[in-house]
């Protein structure tokens, strides 16, 4: 039995897991940092804990400190969120010895997935497709070279260490691929502490598609369906969305054999995502994440399945309340990352006051945030400010409720990426549903389309500043008032 469950995390994925607890009658447990006193999360939570000062270092990532405010408060289970330490092989050993339930895998699978050399090798037996590259990492420049020559050019050289695009570098020629290969060993010695790299065929212009995994620790295991992730931006997702338009239903059922293949090789048990390259009709395994990610959501309102609190049941030991025949995708669904970062300034971080704050509502739409009015965004943790998902029947009702939704979102005192979000949702090619990962770097419209919707949102902008003066009471109003004029004066198509 669970009782007591401390969330190692903060923000939007901490009251996540909080708002699980609840509707299971768990006590959820915050532990939140000097930045975070303020912090939402930590006021949702039944008890929260003081941990130490703000750079994560010192509080977030503090494993000894985590472990001691979990023994002193008997906490039965511990859940990671995404980020921070939620797939470190070191604190799911700590809570595998204090009997302590690590609410995610082993810290044998957190360890052989975090190896990404070894997570290949072992879907290569699973007989999981990867893409044509090297069973082991790179250790000398000849055997490199040949390689390079086998699978043909353009290649990408990728750290074992970690995932996410960092060290990657992809070379289109042998006259590159000597300093190509020491820069990525390099930069993998010092980011992952461990200069190993492996070598992949480059695929040129894919798609990103990813499958979420459910397995229990009495060996079933099933999947929620896709989630395609094309739209990136320097590795950072920032539109997700469910089903994805490229598959058909016999890829669906292939891709998700593949993913479900994949965790039962590895006896995985909990939440889990298989990332797939998508391009052509082939696909290949990529990484598998061994976490709850950012845009599980997207999954949930696809299949009404909540997956916070099938973690949870998993943790506990039960079986899985569902068999693959009973997961039903219904309609469409698109999430939209919100971040205070400036759009006109390549994306800059943005933090501060929100002066003013109102979120969209109405049928359909899911917000998941950690903020509220006249909240301040820290500046030392990532700049999101929520997650707005929104459902319809079709992938055409629920691009025209996303545009709603984010017409009706009022967020003063920062920037954020809203105007980029509203470009992409009138963007005909992300409307045809003709979606990869160099979306972004492609459509050339999209920044002059950004600009336009700033400045035509100016004006509103001043007035709304006005009225969400802290001494009046007229906020919302306004608000509502606003939305109609901003969203009636649209491009003239
Ligand atoms: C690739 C690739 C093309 N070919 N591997 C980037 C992050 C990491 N998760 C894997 N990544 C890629 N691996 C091969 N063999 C292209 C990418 C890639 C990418 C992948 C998913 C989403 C966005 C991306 C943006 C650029 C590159």
């Amino acid at each position: 039995m669970i009782n007591r469950i401390l969330v190692a995390n903060r923000g939007e994925i901490a009251i996540r897991v909080m708002r699980a607890c609840r509707e299971l009658g768990i006590t959820s447990i915050a532990v939140y940092s000097e930045a975070d006193k303020d912090a939402l999360f930590a006021k949702y939570a039944d008890e929260a804990y003081f941990i130490g000062p703000a750079p994560a270092s010192e509080s977030y990532l503090n494993i000894k400190k985590i472990m001691e405010v979990a023994r002193e408060c008997r906490a039965d289970a511990i859940h990671p969120g995404y980020g921070f330490l939620a797939e470190n092989p070191n604190f799911a050993l700590a809570c595998e010895q204090q009997g302590i339930k690590f609410i995610g895998p082993s810290s044998r699978v957190l360890e052989l997935m975090g190896n990404k050399v070894a997570a290949r090798c072992e879907m290569k037996k699973a007989g999981v497709p990867v893409v044509p590259g090297t069973d082991d990492c790179i250790t000398d420049f000849k055997l490199a070279v040949n390689i390079a020559r086998e699978i043909e050019y353009p290649v990408i050289i990728k750290p074992a260490g970690g995932g996410g695009g960092i060290g990657m570098s992809v070379v289109y020629e042998e006259d590159a691929l000597m300093v190509a290969l020491e820069s990525s060993q390099a930069i993998a010695r010092n980011t992952f502490g461990l200069p190993d790299v492996y070598i992949e065929k480059y695929i040129e212009n894919p798609r990103h598609i990813e499958f979420q995994i459910l397995g229990d620790s009495h060996g079933n295991v099933i999947h929620l369906g896709e989630r395609e992730c094309s739209i990136q931006r320097r590795h950072q997702k920032l539109i997700e969305e469910s089903p994805s338009p490229a598959l058909t239903p016999k890829l669906r059922a292939e891709m998700g054999a593949a993913a479900v293949r994949a965790a039962k090789w590895v006896n995985y048990e909990g939440a889990c995502t298989i990332e797939f390259l998508y391009s052509d009709g082939d696909f290949y395994f990529l990484e598998a994440n061994t976490r709850i990610q950012v845009e599980h959501p997207v999954t949930e309102m696809v299949t009404g399945i909540d997956i916070v609190k099938e973690q949870i049941h998993i943790a506990a030991g039960e079986k899985l309340s569902m068999k693959q025949k009973d997961v039903k995708s219904n309609g469409w669904v698109i999430e939209c990352r919100i971040n205070a970062e400036d759009p006109l300034n390549k994306f800059a971080p943005s933090p501060g006051k929100l002066r003013g704050y109102r979120s969209p509502g109405g049928i359909g739409v899911r917000v998941d945030s950690g903020v509220y009015s006249r909240y301040t965004i820290p500046t030392i943790y990532d700049p999101m400010i929520s997650k707005l998902i929104v459902w319809g029947r079709d992938r055409n009702e629920v691009i025209a409720r996303m545009r709603r939704a984010l017409y009706e979102y009022i967020i003063l005192g920062v920037k954020t990426n809203i105007p980029f979000h509203k470009a992409v949702m009138e963007n005909p090619r992300f409307i045809a549903g003709e979606l990869s990962t160099h979306f972004i770097d492609s459509e050339q419209t999209i920044l002059e389309d950004m600009k336009r919707i700033i400045e035509r949102e100016k004006p509103f902008e001043d007035r709304l500043s006005q009225v969400f003066d802290e001494r009046k009471r007229i906020a919302s109003i306004a608000a509502v008032a606003a939305v109609q004029q901003i969203y009636r004066s649209k491009p003239e198509t």
